[in-house]
């Protein structure tokens, strides 16, 4: 009996899952951006949710669109939540609440404006359903596998700019802030709560480049300041290809931790919001990032803890990330 083109594509897959043979595809876009060296699938498992195009075009660009995953309703309730700590109505613990670096010194900005992303929001059973939505689950077991662990969260409410640029995040790894591994069981899911474009600051992503190694990353000296914790990649390829992933409200990608990214500036007058989760698979390990470029990020790291918690007890950067993962699937193996 004749099999289906995906049907025929899959038994090719899973023929290269077990022999590591090289495969390539190319981008599904009017830009080419297949890269021309032969590598094995090494991104994705075969769990019958991607289809083998898909996963084709995760292992080759290290990033996914899959649109439409986010009910309308579940984002306004995102929102609601957002809202209601802004205006300090809910208090939540280990919350990090942060604001822009050029509108921080303003003394007349408040509640959600002054707002830029809310991070670590584990203990907020309303926001944390975002990281235990089965249609988000489904997708990230493909790249984790079936143990999954929620380990860091974000929302992000991208300011109008100011006129400083301030409002732009360099591009970088976001393996440069793990210090676990492998990197090829972590995965970001980052799902636009409004529609992005290129004028409200969109994701740019450098398709392939998660197949390279991790890069130093420091801040950048931005002239009009920089945000906290915002380190950038000084030395990456300025004419590699570029996408911007313009987005619809409930769309989301799925993202390798070393594809090099970053978003721009938002021109308009709105609040750019997106809420995101770094998944890693349960079974992967802590390392020691003593003595490698991840040592400046996680001297940061400690010393904000020192801050938040005070200097008698020590929380190391392994620590902050133990303390902060959630089991949302399987079993707590090893992180
Ligand atoms: O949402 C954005 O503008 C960028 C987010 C991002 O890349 C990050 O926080 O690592």
């Amino acid at each position: 009996m004749a099999l289906r083109a995906a049907d025929r594509l899959k038994v090719v897959l899973n023929h290269l899952d077990r022999s590591g043979v090289a495969v390539r595809t190319s981008f599904t876009s009017a830009q080419n951006l297949s890269h021309h060296h032969p590598e094995a699938l090494q991104y994705t498992f075969d769990t019958d949710v991607l289809s083998p195009e898909q996963r084709l075009a995760y292992e080759e660009n290290g990033f996914i669109l899959i649109k439409n995953l986010v009910s309308e309703e579940d984002i306004n309730r995102f929102r609601k939540e957002f809202e209601c700590i802004c205006k300090g109505d809910v208090k939540i613990p280990g919350l990090l609440v942060m604001r822009d670096v050029s509108i921080a010194k303003s003394e007349f900005v408040q509640g959600e404006k002054a707002v830029t992303k809310l991070q670590d929001f584990q203990e907020d059973p309303e926001l944390f359903r975002y990281c235990t939505l089965p249609q988000i689950l489904r997708y990230v077991g493909c790249f984790t596998g079936p143990n999954i662990m929620a380990m860091h969260t974000m929302l992000i409410n991208k300011p109008p700019d100011t006129g400083r640029k301030t409002s732009r995040h360099p591009m970088h790894q976001d393996l440069h802030y793990f210090p676990f591994r492998p990197a090829d069981r972590i995965v970001c899911a980052w799902t636009a709560m409004e529609e992005v474009s290129r004028k409200n600051g969109c994701l740019v992503v450098l398709p392939g480049t998660h197949k390279g190694t991790l890069q130093e990353h420091n801040y950048p000296e931005w002239e009009g300041g920089v945000n906290k914790m915002y380190h950038g990649i000084q030395n990456y390829n300025h004419s590699h290809p570029r996408v911007h992933l313009e987005m619809g409200k409930g769309d989301t990608v799925f993202f390798h931790p070393l594809l090099i990214h970053g978003s721009g500036m938002n021109r308009t007058q709105g609040f750019r919001k997106a809420i995101s989760c770094h998944y890693a698979s349960a079974d992967c390990h802590y390392v020691d990032v003593k003595g490698t470029t991840q040592e400046n990020i996680s001297k940061e790291v400690e010393e904000l803890a020192r801050k938040r918690i005070g200097s008698d007890i020590t929380i190391s950067f392994q620590d902050s990330w133990a303390l902060r993962g959630r089991l949302v699937q399987g079993d707590r193996t090893s992180l």
